[in-house]
């Protein structure tokens, strides 16, 4: 009662009181509720076991063994690293400690990237943390680990149903010594569209408290206005801003006049102005072919004196190659994924570029023989998700016409599926780079890649040309994504929009042509603590508030899904993912030291009401647990 008071207290709600403890302790605020925790992990269970998992469907699970991981000796702790670095001099003092490295550093992006890029970011935190003790002591001369951010954050709520801040505030316990990265849009946050900048400085914030060190800061118009506030926040919370240039077009054809060596230096040097500690170049679509990045870099560094971070997809193949010569040119950092993790529409992988790099003059820091060992685990790991596999068997030179992103190919080729257009997907992506051009070129990377995909969709799917969407445009209704990209929602390209076509399409809405973070009201964090408070009827951490002020929708979903299935990220991937078979018995483990064993028993019948009872054995005792059968 006293806690229930304190709680519900005026002045408690409206976070007049300082309410970390409640971020830092959120198991102090686990009340009671109607069902156990035994039961609400058997629901889920018994729920996919006989429903499917959404993407997978109901299939027969698969026999998977676990992961094999490397032998480690877990009582020694792991050796310093770079977070001791920025820790002990600071933003600056890490960019001046980069910048005398003789070696070209990693990043490496297996717990983010990677996995958004090859298995839809489906990656869940119970399979990261796993191997987290033995990824800080086997790779503690990274310059970072991508973990977060991009679409992580979503998709950890919206399919995973668990918390992306748990999986940051439990995999930095673990990883003490290497820098945590993120990957952050700019003014849309790690969200498809502009947020207040109240809401754009919380976030970062609380990701520096909760753990993030290096903040990979982009916009995906190129447009720097836009990254001016995620940059200053990202400064006053002591640590370091990555300010990225995203790569368009190709500097070494001469056809193409819009994003020249010219455009990208003076890009550079307003990042510089702007207070970047580390610039980067990032090449969302892998467009990035080896002789530009060797001229790109090469000019970049004599025109500011930041260290140079590269970021590059392999989807051509060229992956390798072009990083060797960025390393020629004396790029500082790149970004690599474990070998199993790696190629195709994820990042080079990093023992092939550590092999590539042998007997030159500068050499990968990395120890070659420990990230073989990762790989291993890694490789075991893919399997379990092998239904979000994008199906790209082989390099893929074509990226260097469609440029669609590494992140998008394969969530694009699925929305194409489900609106009925999966016989034509030569088409959509045809289209894409038609669309790029009917809009002027633009920057093409979330959420703008989204506009150019929704729009080639569109056209494929309604048989439209460039032409026609001109000629009958009056009255066609464009996709919302594309008004509100004509309408300046998303910030203004580089060169303006095309005005016939964006008269077209915004028909008589008016465009906007300031930052559309100065347009928008800040964001009332008190009032929706409230709100959130009334409706979860208990205490909200800022975490979660943060949460719903990005994603209000999908945070009530995945509240409401908490509520009916407890913490459903201690489930091993398997049965997360397929269920269970019959007999089969499984160990879960709720928290530190307290193990359920569970046994599916039988599966009755349907009943006339749709439903099914489930028998299942908990701890040894019979439990039975009733579920709609969905099909
Ligand atoms: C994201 O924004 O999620 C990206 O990975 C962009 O490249
Ligand atoms: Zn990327």
């Amino acid at each position: 009662p006293f806690l229930e008071n304190v709680v519900k207290h005026p002045d408690f709600l409206t976070g007049k009181y300082n309410t970390a403890f409640i971020d830092e302790t959120p198991e102090l605020f686990l009340f009671p509720s109607r069902k156990d925790r035994g039961t609400k992990l058997l629901s889920y269970i018994g729920n996919v076991t006989v429903n499917g998992f959404p993407g997978i469907g109901k299939v027969k699970k698969p026999i998977f063994h676990s992961p094999r991981k490397p032998a480690v000796d877990l009582s020694v702790p792991p050796a310093p690293g770079t977070k001791q670095i920025l820790d002990e001099r600071g933003a600056e003092g890490l960019a001046d400690w980069i910048l005398s490295q003789e070696d070209v550093l990693l990043t490496d992006t297996t717990f983010r990237d990677a996995h958004q890029s090859l298995l839809a970011t489906r990656v869940r935190t119970h399979d990261l943390l796993e191997i987290a003790d033995e990824t800080a002591r086997l790779m503690p001369d990274l310059f970072s680990l991508e973990m977060w951010g991009g679409a992580t954050f979503d998709v950890s709520y919206r399919f995973l149903g668990e918390s992306p801040w748990d999986r940051l505030l439990k995999l930095r316990e673990k990883v003490p010594n290497v820098l945590f990265q993120m990957l952050f849009r700019g003014s849309n946050a790690v969200g498809y569209k502009n947020y207040p900048d109240n809401v754009i400085r919380e976030f970062i914030q609380k990701s520096a408290d909760a753990g993030i060190d290096v903040f990979r800061i982009f916009d995906s118009l190129n447009w720097i206005k836009a990254m001016e506030v995620a940059i200053d926040e990202t400064r006053l919370s002591g640590k370091v801003a990555e300010a990225a240039i995203c790569y368009a077009g190709d500097i070494l054809d001469d056809g193409r006049d819009k994003y020249t060596v010219a455009y990208y230096k003076e890009m550079a040097k307003a990042l510089e102005g702007a207070g970047a500690h580390i610039l980067s170049i990032k090449d969302m679509a892998g467009l990035l072919k080896p002789e530009a990045a060797y001229r790109l870099v090469s000019e970049l560094k004599d025109t500011v004196s930041l260290p140079i971070h590269l970021h590059t997809h392999d989807t051509s193949g060229n992956g390798i190659y072009l990083y060797a010569r960025a390393i020629e040119a004396g790029v500082d950092i790149v970004d690599t994924a474990l070998g199993a993790m790696a190629g195709l529409t994820s990042q080079p992988s990093a023992s092939t570029l550590f092999h590539a790099m042998e007997g030159g003059r500068r050499k990968v820091r990395a120890d070659v023989g420990s990230l073989e060992k990762l790989s291993h685990y890694w490789e075991d790991v893919r399997k379990m998700y092998g239904h979000f596999e994008s199906g790209m068997m082989s390099p893929h030179s074509e990226i260097y016409f469609h440029e669609m992103p590494g992140g998008q190919y394969s969530n694009l080729q699925q929305q194409a599926k489900a609106v009925g257009l999966g016989e034509r997907w030569d088409e959509v992506k045809e289209m894409y780079a038609r669309v790029n051009m009917l809009f002027g070129d633009v920057v093409k990377v979330t959420p703008s890649s989204k506009v150019v995909g929704d729009m080639a969709l569109f056209m494929v799917q309604n048989n439209l040309d460039e032409e026609s969407v001109v000629e009958r445009g009056r009255s066609i209704d464009f996709p919302d994504s594309v008004i509100e990209f004509f309408r300046g929602d998303i910030g203004q390209p580089y060169g303006g929009f095309p005005e016939e076509l964006q008269k077209v399409i915004l028909k008589d809405r008016e465009a906007i042509t300031v930052r559309p973070g100065e347009l928008l009201e800040p964001y009332d964090f008190e009032q929706a603590r409230e709100q959130l408070f009334n409706r979860l009827g208990r205490p909200v951490s800022s975490h979660e508030l943060l949460a719903h002020a990005l994603y209000p929708k999908v945070f009530e979903d995945f509240s409401s899904q908490h509520e009916k299935f407890g913490d459903v990220s201690v489930i091993d991937t398997p049965a997360f993912l397929y269920g269970m078979r019959l007999g089969e018995e499984i160990e879960v483990e709720i928290e530190k030291g307290k193990t359920l064993i569970v046994k599916l028993v039988s599966i009755g019948e349907v009943q006339s009401d749709g439903t099914r009872i489930i028998y299942f054995e908990l701890n040894g005792q019979p439990r039975e647990i009733v579920i709609t059968d969905a099909s």
